[in-house]
């Protein structure tokens, strides 16, 4: 009798097991109990997380810094302090110039330094005198920071930051821990609550080797920051929302993970560069790469200085943004107190190199396939998220059951043979960012390798232009299942490849 039973069972069981395994090879929608499609869930996030503005933040790719102060006018990096206020008079200053050279280059952010090292106030402040107040500039009732946020929000689309110095050549209190932190806190308030949304603030950790002995209460600050301001991003070397990519040449590392651990940093600290560039896998805190560098050699304007070469600042691109790093692009204005005409063109032609490069995605209209779709075809989850216009929402996701496998992979096939030289890979982070390692294979070889991917990584092909129909991305190694949402293929007439 028993026996009789077990014989039964055993060929039902097989049956079960191999119509459940032909039906998830088939990559059908997961039937329900009840016979109905069950549309699949997104997978678990790995975090960290990026928050809403973070997210808003990377989106932006490139912004824009503009150094501007009384260094404009003496010809210096980092003044002494002693400057006197009456050699700030920047008779033209026009913000809208600036606002509107900015726009015109696709920059959506522009943070202008409030107050630089020498203590030099761009706007009125009550708690000193050593501002344009003091000058005559507009005989004294100037405010630079009024003329930019007026200038942003007269033109839309363009967002202010500002970038208050911790260290101050010029103010008494610096070195007195409670008088210098009570002065700061009070300029922050005045520029947090004076002038409508900021959206970054800039805690910038250089110092002079002789400077008095300071301790900043960080804490505080940023705390008071967050309650004035609540959707701003902080920057310092040690975020908390965006940390420095640690080197002012405008390059993230080849490995470049938003991820970090907080409690290794702190502020003005050399050797945690190497860690700031690369980020770290393990890390518990989500605090993204900003690479911030001038489009001449120094911060300031000086007369002698011109703009970098278009091919520069396309290398820099491709080592910032490529490199799931916001390239923060410093634009300084004159003493006249507009962006100089070699500037504003230099960034016009960095803009049209970007567009040509980019509107196009070869790949665009080519079929994609993949190692395996989460819940099956049709069930939100396919390679073809990889070609829409949405770079973040919508992804290709591999199955849970490749978990581990190591051989994800998405293939586009183009009807006939495509011709490009960049590849450009995205990843969905706001469900964390995953890659380790990738691969491209064009036509089965091996094109290009590299570790992290992130929101964007960029690809310009070592050997130049590659053709061929069949393109792979295949991820070797990743945190958890890979969720790739974009993918293109792209040609860079700019780019002349050292072996071609
Ligand atoms: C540095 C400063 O010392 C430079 O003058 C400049 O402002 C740069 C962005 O940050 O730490």
């Amino acid at each position: 009798m028993n026996l009789h039973h077990h014989r039964q069972r055993f060929p039902r069981i097989l049956f079960l097991s191999i119509t459940l395994t032909t039906l998830c090879s088939l990559q059908f929608p997961i039937p329900t109990a009840a016979g109905k499609d069950r549309v699949p869930t997104p997978p678990l996030p790995v975090l960290p997380l990026p928050s809403f503005s973070q997210l808003k933040w990377q989106q932006r790719e490139l912004i824009m810094f503009l150094h501007f102060g009384v260094n404009t006018f003496t010809d210096s990096e980092w003044g002494t302090g002693h400057e006197s206020p009456s050699i700030f008079d920047p008779a033209g200053l026009n913000a809208a110039q600036w606002v509107s050279t900015a726009a015109a280059a696709g920059v959506s952010l522009v943070i202008l330094t409030a107050k630089h090292h020498d203590g030099f106030c761009l706007w009125p402040s009550k708690y000193t005198d050593h501002s344009v107040a003091s000058s005559p500039w507009k005989g004294g009732r100037g405010d630079v920071i009024r003329e930019l946020a007026g200038a942003a929000e007269a033109h839309g689309g363009v967002d202010v930051g500002l970038y208050l110095s911790p260290w101050d050549r010029h103010d008494r209190r610096y070195g007195k821990n409670l008088e210098y932190n009570e002065y700061y806190m009070a300029q922050l308030q005045e520029l947090l609550t004076k002038y409508g949304d900021v959206r970054e603030i800039w805690f910038d950790g250089a110092k002079g080797s002789n400077a008095p002995n300071m301790s900043y209460d960080f804490a505080d600050w940023f705390a008071m920051v967050k309650e004035l301001q609540s959707s701003i991003n902080l920057f310092s070397d040690a975020g908390p929302d965006v940390r420095w990519v640690g080197n002012e040449k405008g390059f993230a590392g080849t490995t470049s993970w938003s991820t970090i651990n907080r409690t290794a940093l702190s502020i003005g600290n050399d050797s945690i560069v190497d860690y700031l560039n690369t980020g770290d896998p393990r890390g518990t805190d989500w605090l993204p790469a900003e690479c911030d560098v001038s489009i001449r050699t120094g911060w300031f304007w000086h007369k002698s200085q011109s703009p970098k070469k278009l091919s520069d600042l396309l290398e820099i691109y491709y080592n910032s943004v490529g490199r799931n790093c916001l390239l923060l692009l410093n634009v300084p204005p004159n003493t006249t107190g507009l962006i100089s005409d070699s500037d504003v063109r230099r960034l016009r032609e960095l803009r049209t190199a970007i567009d040509t490069i980019f509107t196009t995605n070869l790949a665009a209209e080519c079929p994609a396939k993949a190692s395996s779709i989460r819940g099956g075809k049709g069930g939100g989850f396919g390679p073809e998220n990889v070609l829409d216009k949405d770079h973040l929402w919508t992804y290709w996701a591999p199955s849970d059951r490749e978990l581990g496998h190591g051989h994800y992979w998405i293939e586009i096939t183009c009807g006939g043979p495509v011709k490009f030289n960049v590849v450009r890979v995205q990843e969905a982070i706001g469900l964390g960012q995953r890659i380790k390692r990738h691969e491209i294979y064009v036509d089965g070889d091996k094109i290009a390798n590299g570790t992290t991917v992130g929101y964007k990584r960029l690809h310009r092909l070592e050997k130049g232009v590659v053709g061929g129909r069949r393109v792979r991305v295949k991820v070797l190694e990743s945190r958890g299942v890979p969720l790739v949402s974009s993918f293109g293929l792209h040609y860079d007439p700019y780019w002349h490849s050292k072996w071609q």
